[in-house]
């Protein structure tokens, strides 16, 4: 998979280099370049903003300057994906990261300030392309770069061989589930006073799945309501704890 992430802060995305998605990157499993938005600007001083039209606070990022970024990354592939974050768009979850995951090429257009003219994404998606404006929740941060490490990160790992042993990305949070994972445990058994659930030592498998199925449930509930809203009854079985 190929990934090209644009923004005027290429060294945000250092972070990139290390642990499993820069192993991918090294592997080969994951293309990934990181471009300065500014080595697509025309003049002396390499404007990316402007203030906006309409009048208010702040800069507003030229679509100049961007269309030219984006066409020379998404060049004739017509698989590219436009994904812009973005805190006015719809929240990103472990679905889009499943999905992403399964795509041939993403280009992620980071922006800042107040954010990137509208006309950027409506012109990717009038030319056809898909076009994804995508926020990572409820909170405003300087702009798009932490976001699109949240995203490339999430993606990454759901790769093929990227996660060493992929048994262990079947039983977490997020997962199918719908439910926040149980509480986990290693050595020492005895710690500050503090002992292990007992049920854990016993050997006896089906127990433990019960205990961790209703940890996992006590969990979301106390933690998560909205999820355990979103819950198919169908996947609860009678001994499920009452939510
Ligand atoms: Cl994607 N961008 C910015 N600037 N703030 C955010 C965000 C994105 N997601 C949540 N807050």
């Amino acid at each position: 998979m190929r990934i090209d992430v644009v923004s005027i802060f290429p060294d945000y995305l250092a972070a990139l280099d290390l642990s499993l998605v820069g192993k991918a990157r090294r592997s080969g499993l994951l293309d990934l370049r990181v471009h300065d938005l500014r080595d697509w600007t025309a003049d002396r001083h390499r404007t990316v903003d402007d203030t906006p039209f309409g009048g208010g606070a702040g800069m507003v990022m030229r679509p100049d300057v961007w269309g030219a970024a984006i066409d020379s990354v998404l060049g004739d592939d017509p698989e590219g994906h436009l994904v812009i974050p973005t805190p006015s768009g719809e929240v990103f979850t472990q679905r889009h990261a499943e999905a992403f995951a399964t795509e041939t090429h993403l280009v992620v257009a980071c922006g800042r300030y107040e954010g990137i003219d509208a006309r950027v994404a409506e012109r990717y998606r009038a030319a056809g392309r898909r076009v994804s404006e995508l926020s990572i929740g409820d909170y405003v941060l300087n702009g798009g770069e932490v976001a699109a490490l949240v995203m490339v990160e999430a993606v990454g790992r759901l790769l093929p061989g990227v996660v060493g042993n992929p048994e262990s990305l079947v039983e977490e949070s997020h997962g199918a589930a719908g439910l926040l994972e149980y509480p986990v445990y290693t050595k020492p058994p005895a710690w500050e006073g503090l002992e292990i659930p007992e049920v854990l030592l016993s050997g006896h498998h089906a127990k433990i799945d019960r205990w961790r199925r209703d940890r996992a449930l006590e969990r979301t509930a106390a933690r998560r309501p909205d999820m355990v809203a979103a819950l198919d009854v169908a996947g609860l079985d009678k001994h499920d704890l009452r939510l």
